[in-house]
């Protein structure tokens, strides 16, 4: 069913966003600080609102896709949001949301948050993903509209929740950024071809190591930290070793340090006996 939707913000993920919905057939008004962005927009049948507040006046669903939480509420400030739900897709932290989700409840407006776990070229292909939280009523109210977009996953009340996984996600992601970096260092020491080396040997290695991600979560769960693989004694040897094989190398082993110091801290403590799942009650 065809909605009106008002986009605020076309940077480069509003415009892919409004984009997205304009080709599932919604009535589309945009705003952008830079009038001139939406342009591209306005040839695929946008509308165009001088002001935030005009904007927000044109539907019932109001997405907004800013660079960061400050510029939001300015933006909004004089925007009629009585009846209005607004769903927020900034990148924020959990605190920003929920504050952000009080000043619109306020005004009269719903408020729901959305973490976009895609880039702009995703938008809308298969494996795009954009976890929301906030006003339940709200989500289900506008979700066909909202899985235009990506796939939408409604993830709680709390609208920090969003966010939170958001960042959660996020956290997973530059962990394997820093392994793959150390790795590909210490390779490169070597000699050895790196994008082989990646290819070939650590890509499918990672796969089979996060295909037991599940099971440690389930023990971070339960806070039983038993283990029938390899207890935290063993890693602190191994990892140990192989700060000493990265510095007879002549690499930095400074991204391993931190979890080696968690290690250590641990087995301090006389837990050498558990597994790395575990360390999650140091953090
Ligand atoms: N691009 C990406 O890959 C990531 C993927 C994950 C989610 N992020 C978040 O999405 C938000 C917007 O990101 P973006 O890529 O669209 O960013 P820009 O292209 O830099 O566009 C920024 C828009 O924000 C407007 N803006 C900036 N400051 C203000 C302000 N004080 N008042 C009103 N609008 C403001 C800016 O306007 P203009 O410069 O064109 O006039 C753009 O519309 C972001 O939270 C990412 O973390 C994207």
């Amino acid at each position: 069913m065809s909605e009106n939707i008002s986009v605020l913000g076309l940077g480069l993920m509003g415009t892919a966003l409004a984009e997205s919905l304009l080709n599932a057939g919604h009535q589309v008004t945009v705003w952008n600080r830079t009038p001139a962005k939406a342009e591209p927009l306005l040839a695929k049948g946008a509308k165009q609102a001088a002001t935030p507040e005009e904007a927000v006046a044109a539907s019932p669903l109001v997405i907004v896709c800013l660079l960061d939480y400050p510029s939001v509420i300015p933006t909004l400030e004089s925007a009629p949001l009585e009846g209005r739900v607004v769903a927020n897709l900034t990148t924020g932290r959990p605190s920003e949301a929920r504050e952000l989700a009080e000043w619109v409840a306020e005004r009269g407006g719903e408020y729901v948050d959305g973490g976009i776990m895609a880039v702009p070229q995703m938008i809308a292909q298969p494996g795009a993903l954009i976890l929301y939280s906030g006003s339940k009523q709200a989500f289900d109210r506008h979700e066909g509209a909202l899985a235009a977009m990506a796939e939408a996953r409604y993830t709680g009340e709390d609208p920090g929740m969003a966010p939170l996984l958001d960042l959660a996600m996020l956290t997973g992601m530059y962990g394997q950024i820093a392994g793959l970096l150390e790795a590909a260092a210490l390779v490169r020491s070597a000699g050895y071809p790196l994008t082989d080396f990646v290819s070939s040997l650590l890509v499918p290695w990672l796969n089979a190591m996060a295909a037991q991600q599940p099971v440690w979560a389930e023990k971070m769960a339960s806070g039983d930290h038993s283990t029938q693989v390899s207890n935290l004694e063993i890693n602190r040897a191994g990892v140990e070793n192989l700060v000493r094989a990265f510095r007879e190398q002549g690499v930095k082993p400074d991204l391993l340090l931190p979890l080696k110091a968690l290690i250590d801290q641990r087995t301090a403590r006389g837990l050498g006996h558990e597994g790395l799942s575990g360390l999650v009650e140091e953090l």
